[in-house]
């Protein structure tokens, strides 16, 4: 009677140690996916230099800027003009609609060394001087 008990107590102890056993490595994977998490979080965030740029009639100040290749450039653009401006970078597909007195920001990861032309898609604008250019250093 006794030794039957000391069995089942054996095969209780045996079976509660399996599950915290499955329990245990089921938690190690949540460190795991924890931790990819966080190296896609490092990858998005990416230092960003901030580059704060403001519309007005008729300019986009500063117009030219130049940055190194593989940098991330926050665009931080604020439209302090009366009228409504864009802040488009052409060739990649960028383009920022401000009202009067809004701002908006975008992130650029810059890969590849060239020039992009920076301008206010509205008619007339880059005629009267909203233009510049980004250049990507190698
Ligand atoms: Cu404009």
């Amino acid at each position: 009677m006794l030794k039957k008990m000391s069995i089942l107590l054996l095969i209780a102890i045996l079976s509660i140690s399996i599950i915290a056993g499955c329990a245990g490595s089921g938690g190690d994977d949540n460190g795991n996916d924890r931790s990819d998490e966080q190296t896609d979080i490092d990858e998005s965030t990416e230092i960003a230099s901030p580059i704060d740029i403001k519309l007005s009639e008729f300019k986009i100040t500063p117009s030219n800027i130049t940055i190194q290749k593989g940098e991330t450039i926050n665009f931080k653009v604020e439209n302090d003009g009366s009228t409504f401006h864009t802040y488009t970078i052409e060739g990649l597909d960028e383009e920022l609609r401000l009202q009067s007195g809004q701002s908006d920001n975008v992130e650029i990861k810059f890969d590849k060394p060239g020039t992009y032309k920076v301008l206010c898609t509205v008619p007339n604008h880059e005629d009267r001087g909203m233009v510049g250019e980004i250049k990507v250093e190698d």
